[in-house]
C-alpha cells in the first residue's frame, strides 16, 4: 500500500519537475560543495558536472536537492533547538557535525527558547512540525500534495538557509530520517560553511544493506561494529548475519551460542539499532533438520529465542547451498513423501509459515520473516519454485542472488520475473564484490557497481550486497550499493565509485573528525588502484567487470603512437609515463592517506602495486632507449622489468584473509602483458 502512494508520487513530481531534474543529474567529481553559486542548467541531456550546478554531492544522491542561495557560515555560537522526540544519539551527531563544521560551542535547546546571541539556529525535529514546514515552504522542493505519510519510511527533508537569521531545519519522517538528516547535514560541511541548499529525500528500496553470507573468515567483531555504523553514515539500513563460516550459524545450527559470542551479538544488537540499522540473525538448519522431528523444532525456536532475548528482532532462514534432493530422517518421507524438489518446497514453506504464526506472531516487535530459496538463482518455474510460491506465506520476504550465482548484469526485467515466479517482491542478494569462490583467487573487487539496471528500486523489495572477507575494503562496493538502493533511477556508477575514493581520502561520512574534505592526491591514487582492481569474474573465470579498463586504454592509445614516427614515439613514452609513475606512487599515497584497516585489508595489492608500477617505468625507460637507438640500454632496462614484474606476480593474498589463495592479481592480462610485450615492439 504504502509502496504504491509513494511510487505513484515518485512519478508525479518527477514529471512535472524537469527543472529539479536537471539539476539531480548531476555527475560527481569534487567532494566539495563550491561557494556561492547558484549556475542551473536547463537540459538533462548531459550529465552536468557538479561545478556547473554549484551544487553540493550527497552519496546516496537525495531525490530532490536544490540551490537555497548561497552558503551558511558556521562559526560562534550555534543553537540547536532539539524536539524533545529526537532520540540522543542524532541529537549527538548533530551537534558532532556542527562543532566539525565551525562551531565553537554548540547549545541545545528545547523547542520554543530562544538563545539571543547565536549565530546560527538549527531546528531539528522528529516530524513535519508547522513551523519546519514553513522553512521548506520558502524553497523549490515539491512536496507531494497528499499528507505527510505519502512519503515513504525513512525520509526526511532539510533546509539551509544564509540571511538575516540564518537557519537549518531538519526533519524526519520517523527516528531514522531525521537521523538522516543529519547524516546528509555531515556531507553538506566544509570547514567554517554548510552549503545553502533544500533537501526532501526518500529512499527506493526499503530494505539496503549488506549480508555477510560468504564463505572462508568470517569478520572480525570489531569490523561488524565498524561496519553497522558505517552503514549508518551511508543510510544503508540492512545487516544480514549469515556468516557461512560460523559454525552456531549452519554446520551447528541447533547448538546454544556460547555466553561470550552472544555477547558480542548482543553488542552488534545494540550498535545496530543506534544507527538504525536492522540486525537480521540468519539461522541456516538446511544441512542437517528433520522438518517433522519436533525435537528440531524446539531446537530452532529456543535458537532463536535465545537470539531475540538479546534484542534481535529480525530472522531468516536460509536454505541455499543444501541437497534438497535427500531427507534428512526418515519421518520426513513419511510426512512429505519420496525426497523431491517439490516436496522439499513444500517442508520449507510449512516450517517457515509455522515460525511465522507460532514464533515471530507472539514475540513482540519482530519484523518479517526472511528465507533464501534453495533455488535462489534463475526465474525459471519449477515444482520446487511453484510449491513455494503456492504455500509460502505471503508476508515472508525471499531473496535471490539475480540470473546466475555471479550474474553479468541484473535488468528490472530480471526482477519483474523473479517477483512472478516468487509471487512477491524480492529481495537481491547481490553476489558482488564476494571473492570466496575458487575463480576470485588473488581477487580484490574494487570495481563501480555496474550492470545493474537503474530503475531496479521500482521491482525490487530490497538489496543487499555480499561482500569480501575484507570488510575495509568491501566499502568501495557498500558505497555504490548504499547509493543504488536509495535512489537507482538516477544512479551513476562513475559518481558512486568515486565518492568512495573521496570517503576513503577523507572522512566525508565521519564529519566529528577534522578532515571533511578529501585529499586529492589520495583520491587520485585511490582511483588508480580501484582500476588495477577493476576486474570482476565469474566461476569460470570469465570477467563480467574487465580489468583495468583504464590503464588498457592508455595502452592501446600508446600501442597506436608506436607505431609513428619518432616524435610520436616520445611523446607517447612521455605521456605513459606520467600514468605508470602514478602507479608506483600509488601505493605510498594510499598507505599514509586512508585508514588503517583499509590499508591492511588491501596490504599484498599495494604490495604488488609497487612493483608493477617500477616494472612498467622501467618497460618504458627500455621504450625510451629503443626510441634514441640505444639498444644496450633498452635491453638492460627490459631485463629490470621482466625481473620486477616476476616478483610482483609473485606477491600472495594472506593466509586466513581469504577463501582462495594464492597470487595477487593486478591488471591480468593487461599490464603483464604489455611489459611481456614490450621487448618485441620494434
Ligand atoms: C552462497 C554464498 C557464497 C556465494 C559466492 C548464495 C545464496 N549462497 O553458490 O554464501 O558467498 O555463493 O560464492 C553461494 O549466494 N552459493
Amino acid at each position: 500500500m504504502s509502496r504504491f502512494r509513494r511510487t505513484s508520487r515518485r512519478s508525479a513530481v518527477l514529471a512535472s519537475l524537469s527543472c529539479v531534474l536537471a539539476l539531480l543529474v548531476a555527475g560527481c567529481t569534487g567532494g566539495s560543495p563550491a561557494p556561492e553559486s547558484t549556475g542551473r542548467q536547463e537540459s538533462s541531456e548531459h550529465t552536468p558536472s557538479p561545478e556547473s550546478e554549484g551544487l553540493p554531492d550527497v552519496v546516496p544522491r537525495p531525490s530532490q536537492l536544490v540551490d537555497t542561495g548561497g552558503d551558511v557560515r558556521v562559526s560562534g555560537k550555534v543553537s540547536l533547538v532539539v524536539d524533545p522526540a529526537v532520540v540522543p544519539a542524532t541529537r549527538d551527531l548533530a551537534v558532532r557535525v556542527l562543532r566539525a563544521a565551525g562551531a565553537e560551542e554548540v547549545v541545545v535547546r528545547d523547542p520554543g527558547r530562544r538563545v539571543e546571541d547565536s549565530t546560527l539556529r538549527v531546528r531539528l525535529g522528529s516530524r513535519w512540525a508547522p513551523a519546519m514546514m514553513k522553512a521548506y515552504q520558502n524553497t523549490e522542493l515539491e512536496f507531494p500534495s497528499e499528507d505527510e505519510e505519502a512519503l515513504a519510511p525513512e525520509s526526511y527533508a532539510l533546509s539551509i538557509r544564509r540571511g538575516q537569521n540564518p537557519e537549518i531545519v531538519l526533519g524526519g519522517v520517523d527516528p531514522a530520517g531525521t537521523y538522516y538528516a543529519v547524516q546528509t547535514l555531515r556531507q553538506l560541511a566544509t570547514p567554517g560553511r554548510v552549503a545553502g541548499v533544500a533537501v526532501l529525500d526518500e529512499p527506493e528500496m526499503s530494505t539496503r544493506g549488506v549480508i555477510e553470507g560468504f564463505y572462508g573468515s568470517p569478520w572480525t567483531h570489531a569490523e561488524r561494529m565498524d561496519q553497522i555504523a558505517f552503514y549508518g553514515a551511508v543510510k544503508l539500513n540492512s545487516y544480514v548475519y549469515a556468516p557461512k563460516n560460523d559454525p552456531y550459524h549452519r554446520d551447528r545450527w541447533r547448538d546454544p551460542y556460547p555466553a561470550e559470542r552472544l555477547r558480542r551479538l548482543r553488542d552488534l544488537q545494540e550498535e545496530a539499532a543506534e544507527n538504525h540499522v536492522k540486525l537480521t540473525f540468519a539461522l541456516s538448519p538446511g544441512k542437517s533438520i528433520c522438518f517433522s522431528d519436533p525435537a528440531d523444532w524446539n531446537a530452532l525456536t529456543d535458537k532463536l529465542d535465545s537470539l531475540y532475548d538479546i534484542g534481535v528482532r529480525s530472522f531468516s532462514i536460509p536454505f541455499d547451498d543444501i541437497d534438497y534432493t535427500e531427507w534428512n530422517c526418515s519421518s520426513d518421507r513419511a510426512e512429505y513423501g519420496a525426497p523431491s524438489a517439490a516436496a522439499a518446497g513444500e517442508a520449507q514453506a510449512r516450517l517457515l509459515n509455522r515460525l511465522r504464526r507460532e514464533f515471530l506472531a507472539r514475540h513482540h516487535g519482530t519484523m518479517p520473516l526472511q528465507t533464501v530459496p534453495t533455488e535462489y538463482s534463475d526465474t525459471e518455474d519449477s515444482p520446487y519454485k511453484s510449491a513455494l510460491r503456492e504455500r509460502l506465506d505471503p508476508e515472508i520476504e525471499l531473496m535471490w542472488t539475480g540470473p546466475g550465482v555471479i550474474p553479468e548484469s541484473i535488468t528490472v526485467d530480471d526482477a519483474a520475473s523473479a517477483e512472478r515466479v516468487w509471487g512477491r517482491k524480492t529481495i537481491l542478494w547481490d553476489n558482488y564484490p564476494v571473492n570466496d569462490y575458487d575463480a576470485t583467487e588473488g581477487r580484490l573487487m574494487l570495481g563501480p557497481y555496474a550492470e545493474r539496471q537503474p530503475g531496479l528500486g521500482e521491482v525490487l523489495e530490497g538489496l543487499v550486497i555480499n561482500p569480501m572477507n575484507q570488510a575495509a575494503a568491501s566499502k568501495v562496493v557498500e558505497i555504490s550499493a548504499a547509493d543504488f538502493a536509495w535512489n537507482s533511477s538516477e544512479f551513476d556508477e562513475q559518481r558512486a565509485w568515486r565518492a568512495a575514493a573521496e570517503y576513503l581520502a577523507g572522512d566525508r561520512f565521519r564529519g566529528d573528525e577534522q578532515r571533511l574534505t578529501p585529499d586529492s592526491e589520495t583520491v587520485d591514487a585511490l582511483m588508480v588502484f580501484f582500476d588495477l582492481n577493476h576486474a570482476a569474474v565469474l566461476p569460470d573465470g570469465e570477467p563480467w567487470l574487465r580489468p583495468a579498463p583504464e590503464l588498457r586504454r592508455r595502452l592501446d592509445e600508446f600501442r597506436k603512437a608506436w607505431s609513428g614516427d619518432a616524435a610520436n614515439r616520445k611523446r607517447a613514452v612521455a605521456e605513459l609515463r606520467g600514468y605508470a609513475q602514478s602507479i608506483a606512487d600509488a601505493p605510498e599515497r594510499i598507505r599514509k592517506g586512508t585508514p588503517e584497516d583499509f590499508v591492511a585489508d588491501v596490504r599484498p595489492w599495494l604490495r604488488a602495486t609497487d612493483l608493477w608500477g617500477d616494472a612498467l617505468l622501467a618497460t618504458l625507460d627500455g621504450l625510451s632507449a629503443r626510441a634514441s637507438g640505444d639498444s644496450e640500454a633498452a635491453s638492460e632496462n627490459f631485463r629490470r622489468a621482466g625481473e620486477l614484474a616476476d616478483r610482483a606476480g609473485s606477491v600472495r593474498t594472506e593466509p586466513g584473509e581469504t577463501r582462495p589463495q594464492g597470487p595477487v592479481r593486478l591488471a591480468d592480462g593487461v599490464l603483464d602483458a604489455f611489459i611481456r610485450q614490450a621487448p618485441d615492439m620494434r
